[in-house]
């Protein structure tokens, strides 16, 4: 028994841990297929203790799929999601593509895993910084109620794929070996200019809308308003990358309808939340560090405070693995959503 399943981007950053969370969790899976662009089809990955070559994404290699993970960029996603769906594939699309589209859920299970339900084909994960900051907001706007939420994020290169973990590592060797460095990748591949990020902090991620924010935080904003249903909730985001290897930090603040909770109330709200692992204890310098994050599903939170000024106001420290929580785990969730409602065909 299980589906038969296709992983399109399997050679990425992504597609990596998409396998590995597969394996993990033991999805039910009766046959999988790795799908790629040309150049990356043929190489050879490991599923289940078997060598599986990976082919190239094409319309026709979705024939007989009943569940498609994509994790390749938009323009496959663009291109491949309803080629497959034509196919009878369910697709869970990791990428920016469908998000906001109003027929596609976009879907973190321990906040709305019922919108699953209303899927024509497609599913979008959310972006990976916002899928750590609504799951630590879910016990917070069960319990108290929403009205703002401002998030500062430090973000790793992993974000940005392969190619910018290599810059970083690079980057960071020559300058301790006394080199010039020449940036070609961060803050972003497409944009005019480039920026060094090893030893230093680049509040750009993703390119400049008009608004004067870039795409990162507007996805932030967005993309949190449509998961929680909260047309009306106040979001603002500022987006930074760090030469951190792979663990998004963000620091939070939220303001609440029902204030007046203390912050030990309010840690004990968070310990309940789904997908939560407090750690928070100052007199301990116990606190979530990115380091520490790396390859665990869970979203990790600390440095709980009431903001001194406003008894509705709170302060968090939320980190997760990107790739893990914010990308893998979650498109694999909402699979198993979709296979315990029934919804897979
Ligand atoms: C980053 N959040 O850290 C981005 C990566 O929309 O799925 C994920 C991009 C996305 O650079």
């Amino acid at each position: 028994a299980g589906y038969n399943v296709a992983v399109v981007g399997a050679t990425g950053a992504v597609g990596e841990q998409m396998l590995k969370t597969l394996e993990d969790k033991d999805f039910p899976i009766k046959s999988i297929k790795l799908l790629s662009s040309k150049r990356s089809a043929g190489k050879k990955l490991s599923f289940k203790g078997e060598e599986v070559t990976v082919e190239e994404a094409t319309p026709e290699a979705f024939e007989g799929i009943q569940l498609a993970l994509f994790s390749a960029g938009g323009s496959v996603s663009k291109k491949l999601a309803p080629e497959a769906v034509k196919r009878g594939a369910v697709v869970v699309d990791n990428t920016s593509a469908y998000r906001m589209d109003e027929d596609v859920p976009l879907v973190v299970p321990e906040v709305n895993e019922e919108d699953v339900k209303n899927h024509k084909g497609i599913i979008a994960n959310p972006n990976c910084s916002t899928i750590q900051m609504v799951v630590a907001l879910e016990p917070v706007r069960q319990k108290y109620g929403l009205k703002k939420v401002i998030v500062s994020t430090y973000q790793a290169v992993s974000g940005a794929g392969l190619e910018a973990i290599t810059e970083m590592k690079e980057q960071s060797r020559d300058i301790l070996d006394g080199k010039e460095v020449t940036p070609e990748i961060l803050p972003v591949g497409g944009d005019k200019k480039h920026y060094q990020i090893a030893y230093n902090a680049v509040p750009q991620i993703d390119l400049f809308q008009e608004n004067g924010y870039t795409f990162e935080e507007m996805k932030m904003i967005n993309e949190t308003k449509k998961i929680m249903h909260m047309n009306s909730l106040e979001v603002a985001a500022t987006c930074v990358r760090l030469p951190v290897e792979t663990g998004h930090s963000e620091s939070v603040y939220v303001e609440v309808e029902n204030g007046g909770a203390s912050a030990e109330e309010f840690k004990n709200t968070i310990a309940e939340g789904e997908g939560i692992t407090l750690k928070d204890d100052p007199s301990q310098q116990e606190y979530p560090l990115a380091i520490d994050c790396v390859g665990l599903p869970d979203v990790f939170v600390g440095r709980i405070r009431r903001d001194l000024d406003r008894d509705n106001g709170y302060h968090m420290w939320v980190v997760s693995d990107n790739l893990v929580k914010g990308a893998a785990y979650n498109s694999v969730q909402i699979a198993e959503s979709l296979d315990k409602l029934g919804l897979l065909k």
